[in-house]
Order: structure tokens, then sequence, then C-alpha cells
């Protein structure tokens, strides 16, 4: 149908993206089948790391206190600190009551324990299937380790039975701790040497081979700090260069490098603690052009590199930047790094991605999403609507698709 005015653009964008079906490129979650590796309900919720480093602003409490209380007392004195003394309007607060308006809960009642029966009413099984309905996601990929001893063994076992939960090779071990990782390696029966010597690069790709297939990965990834450069005459440089890429080559799968985290600058708050720094863009720019046949999806936590990936993306096919990740996942943020992609990029980039630790967080994190995404295509489209352009909300609906569903699909299967 032809749209002639911005309120039927509106009404078509808007339509759009709330009914399409979306790909999750990046998560921490993992099926019910992997036990208490799943993280849900309305105690997860409120002690996601985001909200713990909120709280600790309004406390002078020892942080070990904090960590020795029992998740409920932790989730009582967050949601005292951060939504009964305070006005919950930081993202990650409003997630929380998104979540609970969503669900049907009576959100003004303010009251956690009538929250926290309804959790215990229902299964995982059933929450995951209705999280994932309210949510409106088809498919969630997953952040997996095979340096953790606990996740590793769930992969042995073949534990993993829901096909919305697609598996992911995460590197942080073998690339940050290279020395961690051949101790472990050697171990696990892998002739590797720490000075990378020998049989080592060998042995290396043996090991993400039988991993990428193991857990029927669709990309190998890793969290690289904020001074990740490359070329480097590094462990981590020459793992990339010599294992990583080729076999990423040889699978045909990307690697996605998610770079800027300053690590743990405050340890006592555990996963809060890390914070973000300016990273550099010429090693992104190095390895696309470098290794033409290689496909690199980059998210950057900095928001001073976001607009020069988003001119690297203009140089290289291979180059997919995903997401507003972590410090950036917040409507103002995600709103100026949508609206300059689409007008550097036009429809061929991934906008978002929920990181979602705990499964609730699919329903927040994407509802706030589709919002602001939405409210930038309206503009886009209506700015071409007004060059004389014909929009109709077939073309609408394809261009949605792309962005949170196909531009990701078409980039796991794309050949170069
Ligand atoms: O490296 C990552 O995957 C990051 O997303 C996490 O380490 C981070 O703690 C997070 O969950 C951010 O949203
Ligand atoms: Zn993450």
């Amino acid at each position: 149908m032809l749209l002639r005015n911005r309120d039927d653009i509106k009404n078509a964008v808007y339509k759009a993206v709330e009914e399409v079906k979306i790909t999750d490129v990046h998560t921490h979650l993992y099926p019910p089948s992997f036990g208490d590796m799943l993280l849900w309900g309305i105690d997860e919720l409120l002690n996601y790391h985001y909200l713990v480093a909120e709280t600790m602003r309004w406390t002078n409490m020892d942080y070990e206190e904090f960590w020795n209380m029992s998740k409920k007392q932790q989730a009582n004195l967050i949601w005292d600190r951060l939504f009964i003394q305070h006005s919950p309007y930081s993202e990650a607060c409003r997630g929380v009551l998104t979540v609970l308006n969503k669900l049907g809960l009576n959100v003004s009642s303010r009251n956690l324990d009538d929250y926290r029966k309804f959790f215990s009413s229902i299964s995982v099984e059933q929450y995951t299937d209705k999280v994932f309905e309210t949510a409106n996601i088809k498919a969630v990929v997953m952040t997996n380790d095979p340096f953790n001893e606990i996740e590793r063994n769930k992969w042995i076992e073949e534990l993993n039975n829901d096909n919305r939960f697609k598996g992911a090779l995460r590197l942080d071990i073998l690339l940050n701790s290279w020395p961690q990782a051949c101790e472990q390696m050697r171990k696990w029966g892998y002739s590797v040497e720490e000075n990378l010597d020998g049989p080592t690069f060998e042995e290396i790709k043996r090991f993400l081979k039988e991993w990428l297939d193991r857990m029927h990965a669709v990309y190998m990834a890793a969290s690289l700090p904020y001074d990740f450069i490359m070329p480097e005459n590094s462990y981590r440089a020459k793992i990339i260069e010599n294992c990583v890429l080729p076999v990423a080559v040889d699978k045909n799968k990307p690697f996605a490098m998610m770079i800027g985290v300053n690590r743990q600058v405050n340890p006592a708050l555990k996963d809060a603690g890390d914070a973000v720094c300016k990273a550099d863009i010429n090693s992104v720019i190095y390895l696309c052009a470098k290794y033409p046949h290689n496909k690199f999806m980059v998210t950057m936590l900095s928001r001073e590199n976001q607009h020069e990936l988003t001119v690297a993306a203009r140089k290289f096919r291979n180059l997919m930047p995903f997401g507003c990740w972590w410090f950036l996942n917040n409507p103002s943020l995600v709103d100026e790094i949508t609206r300059m992609r689409c007008e550097l990029l036009g429809v061929s980039f991934i906008p978002q991605h929920s990181d979602a630790r705990v499964l609730d967080q699919l329903i927040y994190k994407w509802a706030h999403s589709r919002r602001v995404i939405a409210d930038v295509l309206v503009d886009k489209y209506d700015d071409l609507s007004k060059s004389g352009w014909e929009i109709d909300d077939i073309e609408i609906n394809r261009d949605v698709n792309s962005l949170l569903n196909e531009n990701f699909w078409g980039f796991i299967d794309m050949k170069l």
C-alpha cells in the first residue's frame, strides 16, 4: 500500500518493527536444559550488574557485605535504593518495570513479594516460551566459553536441545589469557607450547574446529580491550592471524570483535567493575583490508568510536557493524548511533543486540530498542517521501526484516 503522509509512514514502520521476529545476535543466555546457567526471574533481574553498580552509588556498605548477602537480600536493597528511595528512570531500572508491565503484573503495587509469587508459579520452560513470545524473538545467539568447566560439560553432554539458542564460540581466554589457556589445553591433550612453537598453531586450529562443530557455532567472538592493537608482536595477534582467521575462512564463519572494554577498573564490583575507553579503529581496518576473505562483525564500546567504525564499514564489505553495546544501549545513544548508521550505511548494518544476561531482559531490551529504531526509521522514510520517492509498506517490511534478521543470516552465509 502506498504511504502518502507521515502518519501512514509512522503506522507502517511501527507495525513492521513491532511484528518482525528478531534474531538477537549477542546475548549471555542459555537454554533451560543448561540448568542454573540460565538466569531468570525478578531477583536475577534486579541483580543485573548494571543495577548493582547504580545501587552502590546509594550506599556506603562494604562491597563484601553486599556480596555476602543472599540474592533476595541483594534484590531487596537494590529495589529500595533505586526504585523506592529514588525514581527508577535509569535505563536498567526502567527495564525492570517494562518487564513486569509486559507480563501483566501490577507495577504500581511496588510489592516485590507479589512479583516473586508470579515467578515461583511458572516453570523455566514455560517462562522461556512466554519471554520469546512476548519479546517476539526468533532466535538468540549465546556466548559460549569452552574454558568454563561447567559450560564445557554441558556441551560434552550435548545438552543444547533448543534450536532458538544458537552457539557462539567465545575466545576471550584463548586470546587475552594465552598462558592460562595453554596450560588448560595441554591438560585436555592438545600439544601446545606457551611460546607458540612446534605444532601449537595447528593444535589451536584443531581446538577451534572441534568446538565450532560441537557448538554448531554461528560465529567466533572475543571481547577485546580498548588497547587492542593489530598488527602486534603478541600472543593474541599471532593466534588471531595464524589460527582464528584461517579457521574462520575454512568454516566460513565471521569473527566477532567486541572492542573497547577497560577491564575491572573497580574489581570489588565484579561483573559491574568494567569501564570503557576509546579503542583503535585502525586495528579493525588493518584486519578487514589484509583479510578480505574473512568476515568481521564488530561492535565498539566507546561512543567516540562509532562514527569511525561506521565510516570503516563503508570501505569494507567484510565489515558488519552491530549493536549499541553495553554503555551505549541507552535510548539517547541508540538513537544517535542508529541515525548515523542509516545515513552512512543505508540498510546494511545490524542495529542492535540485547546482551541479555537474564532471560526476562529480552522483553525490555527489545521493547525499548524497537521503539527508538522505529522512530529513526520513520524520519528516514519521511525524508524519502518528501523527496518524491514513493514508499510502500512492503518495502518497509523488507528493510526492517533486513536490519533485524536477514543482514545477520546473510552475513553468516556470505562467502567472500
Ligand atoms: O563481553 C561481553 O560480552 C559484554 O557484553 C559483557 O562482558 C558485559 O558484562 C555485558 O553484559 C554488557 O552488557
Ligand atoms: Zn555481552
